[in-house]
């Protein structure tokens, strides 16, 4: 009956490793498909230590180990209809587009707060954390870089 239990482990190893495999096709296939086609979804998490938004997935152990990149410039092109989806990976952030009167909206972590925009002029969009957050809340600050497809408008 040797078989069986190796099926049996088989089958537990299926489950433990298809199991998160689902759950991540989910989040990043399954969710962009909600959006209207030609949507740019931008993954920004905010990180209190070190003062900064960052693309990276933080994942728990990068937050100690490793120093996430800076989301510091983020190129975008006229046109562009935009999906922000925020992350905090810590304390209660905010978020907050000034020159769009978007935000400050409010960050919690371990919960997706999306907000949405239309790039439709060129020209820089700094975006920046509203919630004294950290001592180097000053620090949680970015811009979006609108390309300009030609048109003159700016914001
Ligand atoms: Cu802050």
């Amino acid at each position: 009956m040797k078989w069986k239990e190796t099926a049996g482990v088989l089958a537990v190893l299926i489950v433990l490793l298809g199991l998160p495999m689902m759950l991540k096709y989910w989040r990043t296939v399954g969710m962009i498909h909600r959006y209207p086609p030609n949507t740019k979804v931008i993954r920004l998490t905010a990180v209190a230590d070190g003062g900064l938004w960052t693309q990276d997935e933080i994942v728990g152990y990068n937050y100690w180990w490793r120093k996430p990149t800076r989301a510091g410039e983020i190129a975008l092109n006229q046109g562009d209809h935009v999906v922000v989806q925020l992350h905090s990976a810590d304390v209660l952030h905010s978020f907050a587009i000034p020159l769009l009167h978007i935000g400050p909206v409010e960050v919690p972590a371990g919960h997706t707060v999306e907000v949405a925009f239309d790039a439709n002029r060129p020209g820089d969009l700094t975006f920046l954390c509203w919630q004294v957050c950290s001592p180097e809340h000053s620090k949680l600050q970015g811009d979006f870089i609108v390309k300009s497809n030609g048109s003159e408008d700016s914001w």
